[in-house]
């Protein structure tokens, strides 16, 4: 095991000089290297914990609590968006990039959240999200001001189309439509064009073609870098080129629009110009966020020897039910399955993988994947689920909460939720009469993000201990943090959060939940997921590992495929039953074991 846990110190040398991971020998034919043997643990900062007492978590609420994430085992800690931002997307607006923001604290907070976290042998990854920017950001404030700005090229202006039916009102310049509802171009009156933005109107689009807007970004890469930052996390990054001359979507197109946004022509290009000018100098994570991307496209990006990204997120299996839109439909385990089949398959020794079921742009976990019906069932559901997400090959991330077992809120209005996906989808299908605020609110209350954003439940007391029980969080406290939450879970060894403990120490003492080769031994099973990873250490007894995940309340009796015996056991989410040395399980609902062999 490659000992990432090297003591930083607490100066210049804290800047992650790039180490020369070549030097290490091979495992399994993948290059050892302490991003891939990371456990990762996602901050969505306004929801983690208040310490101010404003109702909005921010940076020094999260450094109380670096020792709760230093015993849980987290190796690096994502931080969503913690820059100067008006939030008109949470964070991922933003107005400057060598800024915090306000409400999250000072740049010395983030020092010494920092430096607190590298005292505890943690590193951290920050969000860069340079697709687009605030509007309110200088360069847009510039760009919009006059045709001849040097900074017009920053962004995309394109004259309106004529409107046949009111001149005054030209239509926009393409079919493009946002990810937040609407046309994804906006007018301006001050210079009489449109500007594009494929998210909110307050988020436009960067326009990368611009060789002074990649440098002004690898710049701002540089700012955090040098402070000791140890990576990133991209935000919609294959987006950052455009397809020339904007033509608009066909028929075929509209109906997954990211695909062509993210295949433009320069992508790889400008991935690998950042790799080469930035990140190439530090050692450093890197996780794009690959909306868009298909799998057997991921090589491009994460194969080490294109020099681009270390990893990135595919949304196959966390959108299973969702697919490109927003309606909800029934998966089936063999679905699910085939997914990791197919990344073992087609991600080869040069590339990394990462692997997740959930964040901060939907569902809560154990609500979306698992059972959260009864108390019982979503125990142990959230407990098979981290036995899969710590067991699976790539690099798994952890979502605040879900180490508890947090689950969806139990939303009834629309005035309850925040998001400005919810608001503007709402004012186009419910204000025109296209859906029923009913019909709204059924499918929103299930994979609507603000269920992954609700405050992090850290007692049962009022506000959950988020923020002073007297003031007002910004977004409300899922009820159920009487019986949910980490001070009751610490205090009861059989809970949600000392299992997740238990797997993410299983993950870390065994490089063969790393490197080791994955196979499934059932793919059309419909009810039992059951997998091997294995690994042949040089000189060393191979490790062998089995893990039997019985996805749903009916209980099953399971026989080992090739008279296989389950050997040692490991992990279970459900004490008493052992059965080792047997080649036939008896798994009750939503049990979870984990077997040498
Ligand atoms: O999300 C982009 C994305 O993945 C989309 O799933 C998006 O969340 C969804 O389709 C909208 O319905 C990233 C960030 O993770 C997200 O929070 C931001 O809102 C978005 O980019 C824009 O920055
Ligand atoms: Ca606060």
């Amino acid at each position: 095991m490659v000992a990432f846990n090297v003591a930083h110190a607490q100066n210049a040398a804290d800047v992650a000089k790039p180490a020369a991971h070549a030097a290490a020998p091979l495992i399994n034919g993948y290059q050892p290297v302490w991003w891939k043997e990371a456990v990762v643990y996602q901050i969505y900062p306004r929801s983690f914990q208040d310490s101010n007492g404003d109702g909005i978590g921010d940076l020094n609420g999260i450094t109380k609590h670096l020792d709760y994430l230093q015993k849980l085992g987290v190796d690096v800690i994502w931080l969503s968006p913690h820059y100067d931002s008006p939030n008109a997307d949470n964070g991922y607006d933003i107005r400057d990039y060598r800024k915090v923001m306000k409400e999250f604290g000072t740049m010395a907070d983030f020092d010494r959240m920092l430096a607190a976290i590298k005292a505890r042998h943690m590193r951290l990854i920050i969000d860069l999200v340079v697709n687009h920017s605030s509007d309110e950001h200088h360069w847009f404030a510039e760009s919009r001001s006059s045709k001849d700005n040097p900074y017009r090229d920053y962004y995309f202006w394109r004259d309106g189309r004529p409107n046949p039916d009111d001149p005054s009102h030209p239509l926009p310049p393409n079919n493009y439509p946002s990810y937040f509802s609407g046309p994804a171009w906006q007018y301006d009156a001050a210079t009489q064009q449109f500007y594009l933005h494929l998210f909110a109107v307050k988020q436009p689009d960067l326009n990368w073609d611009n060789p002074k807007v990649r440098q002004d970004v690898f710049s701002l890469m540089r700012f955090w870098l040098d402070k000791g930052v140890d990576g990133f996390r991209m935000d919609v990054i294959p987006l950052i080129s455009k397809q020339p001359g904007l033509p608009d979507l066909t028929a075929e197109q509209l109906k997954d629009p990211s695909r062509p946004w993210a295949n433009g022509p320069h992508r790889d290009e400008y991935l690998q110009q950042m790799n080469r000018e930035v990140l190439s100098k530090y050692d450093v994570m890197t996780v794009g966020e690959a909306l868009g991307i298909t799998l057997d496209e991921e090589p491009k990006i994460v194969n080490s020897e294109r020099n681009e990204l270390n990893m990135v997120f595919n949304f196959d299996a966390i959108r299973l039910n969702r697919g490109a839109g927003d309606t909800e439909h029934p998966w089936t385990l063999p679905q699910l399955k085939a997914i990791y089949d197919n990344h073992a398959r087609v991600l080869g020794k040069q590339d990394w993988d990462t692997v997740f079921l959930s964040n901060h742009d939907n569902p809560r976990l154990v609500s979306n994947f698992g059972d959260d019906s009864t108390l019982e069932f979503r125990v142990r559901s959230a407990k098979l689920l981290e036995t899969m997400l710590l067991t699976l090959r790539g690099t798994p991330f952890v979502y605040q909460g879900d180490e508890l077992g947090m689950t969806n809120y139990p939303f009834e209005r629309v005035d309850q939720f925040d998001d400005i996906a919810v608001k503007n989808a709402y004012r186009e299908l419910v204000v025109t009469g296209k859906v029923t605020e009913a019909q709204f609110i059924a499918v929103v209350r299930r994979i609507g993000r603000d269920n992954a954003r609700t405050p992090m439940q850290w007692t049962a007391a009022p506000n959950a201990g988020f923020t002073t029980p007297s003031a007002k969080p910004w977004l409300a406290v899922n009820p159920n943090c009487t019986t949910i939450n980490a001070a009751e879970e610490e205090a009861n060894p059989n809970s949600v959060y000392h299992y997740t403990l238990r797997a993410i120490a299983l993950h870390h003492a065994h490089q063969a939940f790393v490197y080791g080769d994955y196979r499934d031994l059932d793919p059309t099973n419909t009810q039992m997921y059951a997998y091997t990873r294995s690994l042949a250490v040089p000189g060393k007894p191979a490790e062998r590992f089995l893990v039997v995940l019985n996805f749903g309340e009916k209980p099953v009796e399971y026989t080992l495929p090739d008279g296989m015996k389950a050997g040692k056991l490991l992990l279970a989410n459900v004490p008493g039953t052992v059965e080792a040395g047997t080649s036939t399980l008896h798994l009750g609902a939503w049990e979870a074991r984990a077997y040498t062999y």
